[in-house]
């Protein structure tokens, strides 16, 4: 990212560096707001132990000596740290250090065990090594790319970008989506499998039954290069046509197009993401893809793959330094005792953990039950986004010590820490990360850290010699980390491993600051890295032969029945980044989806009879078993949002809302620990709950200049969700309360609000307040939900000059006619629905044309899908002119 920053030391401008390999320049709308969101309102300033400010010195000394203290008592698998993919790779690299080769144990997973362990474990049991053999042009490259699980057009929107380019370079390439909702991304697909949730195995065993039938193998290069077809192919056999087409729950015709299409193109990329690792089935969904690239030797050549795409800025680079429970370091293993040795030695540390620790589920499950008695969990935000919510609440709140490092001063993690420290947040760090196709790219510092936040490594670092470790975690900076991290993949490496930066062993500083992103391997024979892996044929297992692995099909854990008849899916929206630390700041983020929802199919919804923006209650099994629940209010509550992109049977959720913007939208409670066997991670793409339509008396919407302390809103009303809009803040709200109680508590906590007007009637009671002449609330209640556009709000929130006019509209709801833009649709631009289905009435064609003459769509792009939708459904029927009738017309001209 190239950025300019003023003499105040703020960021004024930033843009894309268009000499980066991996998006050329391009940022995602998430990347360009940056300069709104990366402001100094919530973070972090200083230490604090018990909710009081303290100075580092004392934050250190108390985390360091209890930890200590419990690890002299009751062993070192006492304590754990529960990292993130947002950590540098220096920052995971010490971190990994402090625990396998100081303190003993293994007890450091991460929140990337929730993303990339299935994806991981798959690469292992296959290739021998975690080790992505693609890169992002074999995106562009491929005749056939085939997308499971995965909606890149929101979640990888620079990525996506390049894929459409690149099939309109030539049309003649494929794209075939697989996923049970039809998606952003699945605009783009010439052919959309809305397969049955967790059914991707049987997909794929199918498919290797189906090339084996059709005489496709590659046998060359599966006699050559891979090991175990044979009973793989004996384990597909008897996965016909039929028999898969039921358990996806797909037509038999689509499905065999879908396996032609297959068998009859030569270069083929299947990318994969959390549709496929967040299952039960996760690890072999991922091997039977595999399975059917090394069955037709489609993969280390150009266009060809089976690509798992990274979630998380630094996923990568946490899974090469060892940031999981079951490694050891640059892809060594924990039970290999050669490795042990190699990496105690380069370190010479005191000890080596020689057992697996323990994964994120059976992490919080053990401080659940008391055996770990001290958690340090570093930039994630677990509450929200582990399954089980309220036994993660549970845990923490059992649990002796909780230390949070983070760059936000609240989050619903934070409620449980008792010493909090500050972290430095991007703009401040510097370090380097590792992105999908294995590119190390430097992330540099560019501004000083806010407050006394401090870097995660230096954090890290000064607890390790706080606790007495003086030796191994004196760097300076984050240049002497990555030189022993890269010297450490050299270390006894001879080729056994592909992680290895030798090549960047002897940077000076100033070489690694100018760093150029590269692709490792980066060594003699490689160095200016590797696009692609596995060319040769050559793989990390101990034959050197890649592996067949023989994949079940197996059903998800939680399964629907009569009481909770529902599939519960969840993933993300396209501006909102995970919890909404950042993403949440501003208006201009969350006003493409500005409230969390719960798609539900037509039918489903008119069976239940739900219309738009009903409430729902979602419950789930395993709530009977939770002491604490309270049935009637549930936990979670979500407004309808009827979609014919739904499977019937099947609602989706975002994942983004937590109880700091919400009374009860945090979808985590209703999964349960249910996790792959092998990777450990969680179901988190399949619950199965009940659906309760839930009324109030009263419906509302509150614009309010200032923010309201979330407890306030949870006492005043049952249900909210809260979220800035331009001139402040709106409040979406459900009560049985009286409205009168409802001003009445508004007006004692707003004592500067100077001037209250009222007004009743049966269906709307209007309130808008003035500060000093300035109009600083507006609400609507009204018996039933009300749509208000929220630019119509802006033009009149926070303005010293609302006449009476406008103020008579307000209290009557009745917007001029200039504010009926409706939803936006394009972020960047500020472009509204309506002003884009005008424009497709009155001419425009495409969606370049509505660039053209909107600007929409023109910057990140991640709307395109949108426009391409709405240009279906609203443009005018094409009028066909007749070649004749052109002739004519041209002659009248
Ligand atoms: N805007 C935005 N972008 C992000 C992020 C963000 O928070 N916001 N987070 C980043 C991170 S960390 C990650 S991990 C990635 C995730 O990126 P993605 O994996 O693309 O995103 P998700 O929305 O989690 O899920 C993808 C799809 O999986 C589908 N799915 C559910 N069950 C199944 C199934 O059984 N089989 C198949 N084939 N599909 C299924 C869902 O319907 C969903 O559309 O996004 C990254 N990018
Ligand atoms: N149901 C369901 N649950 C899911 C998923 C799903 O699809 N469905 N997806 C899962 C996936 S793939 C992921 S990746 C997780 C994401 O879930 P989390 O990791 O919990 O989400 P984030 O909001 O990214 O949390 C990051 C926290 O770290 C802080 N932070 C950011 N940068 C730094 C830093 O540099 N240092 C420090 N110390 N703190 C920092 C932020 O302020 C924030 O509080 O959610 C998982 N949970
Ligand atoms: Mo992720």
């Amino acid at each position: 990212m190239d950025v300019q920053i003023n003499a105040d030391k703020k960021l004024t401008d930033l843009k894309g560096s268009s000499d980066h390999p991996a998006n050329f320049g391009s940022l995602c709308v998430k990347g360009s707001k940056l300069l709104e969101t990366n402001s100094a309102s919530g973070r972090l300033l200083s230490p604090m132990v018990d909710g009081e400010k303290a100075s580092w010195d004392d934050a250190i000394t108390q985390v360091a000596t209890k930890f200590k203290q419990l690890i002299a008592e009751h062993g070192p698998d006492s304590v754990a740290f529960y990292v993130s993919g947002q950590l540098l790779t220096e920052d995971y690299y010490v971190a990994n250090k402090l625990m396998k080769g100081y303190i003993g144990s293994a007890n450091i997973d991460t929140n990337s065990r929730l993303c990339m362990s299935s994806a991981v474990a798959a690469y292992k049991r296959a290739f021998g090594a975690d080790a992505v053999p693609c890169c992002y042009e074999d995106l562009e490259q491929t005749e056939l790319l085939i997308l499971v699980g995965s909606n890149a057009a929101w979640t990888h929107p620079v990525l996506f970008q390049r894929i459409e380019r690149a099939k309109k370079l030539n049309p003649d390439m494929q794209v075939v989506t697989i996923d049970p909702r039809k998606t952003a991304t699945s605009e783009l697909a010439d052919m959309h499998l809305a397969i049955k949730p967790g059914s991707d195995v049987a997909l794929f065993n199918g498919l290797l039954a189906y090339l084996a039938a059709q005489d496709v193998l590659d046998i060359n290069y599966i006699s050559a290069y891979t090991q175990g077809v044979a009973q793989v192919l004996n384990n597909c056999a008897p996965w016909t046509i039929t028999k898969v087409a039921q358990q996806c729950d797909i037509s038999e015709l689509e499905l065999l197009s879908f396996y032609r299409l297959f068998s009859q193109t030569d270069k083929v990329v299947t990318a994969y993401s959390m549709g496929v690792n967040q299952s039960t089935s996760g690890t072999d969904k991922a091997n039977s893809i595999i399975n059917c690239h090394l069955a037709t030797g489609k993969i280390g050549r150009e266009g060809c793959g089976p690509f798992s795409l990274t979630g998380q800025p630094n996923a990568m680079g946490g899974r090469e330094v060892g940031g999981l429970a079951n490694m050891l370091a640059c892809h060594m293993d924990i039970h290999n005792a050669e490795h042990r040795k190699t990496v105690q030695t380069y370190w010479q540390s005191p000890t080596i953990a020689t057992e697996h620790g323990l994964k994120a589920v059976d992490l919080f499950e053990n401080i659940h039950n008391g055996k770990v008695k001290a958690v340090w969990i570093m930039a994630t935000n677990p509450m929200v986004s582990m399954p089980n919510r309220q036994k993660i609440a549970e845990a923490l709140k059992k649990c002796e010590l909780v230390v949070v490092s983070d760059c936000v001063a609240k989050n619903d993690t934070l409620d449980y820490a008792h010493i909090a420290l500050p972290a430095t947040g991007w703009s401040e760090k510097d370090g380097t990360v590792t992105n999908s196709e294995r590119r190390i790219s430097r992330q540099r510092g560019l501004l000083p850290a806010t407050g006394e936040a401090k870097h995660d490594w230096n954090i890290i670092c000064d607890v390790a010699k706080a606790m007495g470790f003086t030796s191994g975690f004196n760097f300076a900076s984050p240049s002497e980390i990555f030189a022993e991290y890269t010297g450490l993949t050299q270390a006894d490496n001879n080729g056994s491993r592909g992680l290895d930066l030798s090549a960047l062993c002897d940077l000076t500083e100033t070489q690694y600051n100018r760093l150029k992103p590269v692709q490792w391997p980066v060594n003699k024979s490689a160095p200016y890295g590797t696009k692609r892996l596995f060319s040769d044929g050559k793989f990390y297992t101990q034959s050197g032969k890649a592996q067949f692995v023989v994949t079940e099909f197996t059903a998800p854990q939680q399964l629907t029945n009569n009481d909770y008849p529902f599939v519960l899916n969840s993933g993300r929206v396209r501006d909102q980044w995970h919890t909404m630390t950042r993403t949440g700041k501003t208006s201009e983020l969350t006003s493409h989806v500005n409230r969390p929802y719960l798609a539900v199919h037509p039918k489903d919804a008119a069976n239940l009879t739900l219309k738009n923006d009903d409430l729902v209650s979602l419950s789930a099994a395993h709530f009977n078993n939770a002491a604490h629940f309270n049935a009637e209010k549930s936990q979670v509550l979500l407004p309808v949002a009827i979609d014919n992109n739904q499977r019937q049977g099947e609602v989706f959720a975002p994942i983004h809302w937590s109880a700091s913007n919400a009374s009860s939208a945090n979808i985590t409670a209703l999964y349960t620990d249910a996790n792959d066997k092998i990777s450990g991670q969680p179901e988190l793409k399949h619950a199965a709950v009940k659906l309760q339509k839930v009324t109030y008396q009263h419906y509302g919407q509150l614009f309010i200049q200032q923010a309201l302390n979330v407890e306030l809103l949870r006492k005043y009303f049952e249900y909210f969700v809260t979220s800035p809009v331009e001139k402040g803040h709106l409040v979406f709200f459900a009560t049985d309360q009286d409205p009168v109680n409802i001003k009445r508590n508004l007006q004692l906590q707003l004592p500067l609000y100077d001037e209250w007007i009222n007004a009743t009637g049966t269906d709307l009671n209007s309130t808008c307040a003035m500060r000093q002449g300035v109009m600083s609330l507006i609400m609507f209640i009204s018996p039933s939900n009300i749509e208000v556009d929220p630019s119509w709000i802006n033009s009149l929130l926070n303005s010293e000059n609302v006449t009476s006019e406008q103020l008579h509209g307000l209290l009557n709801m009745q917007p001029d006619e200039q504010f009926k833009q409706g939803k936006l649709v394009c972020s960047c631009f500020k472009v509204g629905e309506n002003t884009i289905i005008d424009a497709i009435k009155t001419g425009c064609d495409s969606v370049d044309s509505l660039g053209k003459q909107l600007k929409c769509g023109t910057n990140c792009g991640s709307c395109k899908s949108e426009l391409s939708q709405m240009l279906k459904q609203y443009k005018p029927n094409n009028i066909v002119i007749e070649q004749d009738q052109l002739i004519a017309l041209e002659a009248v001209s």
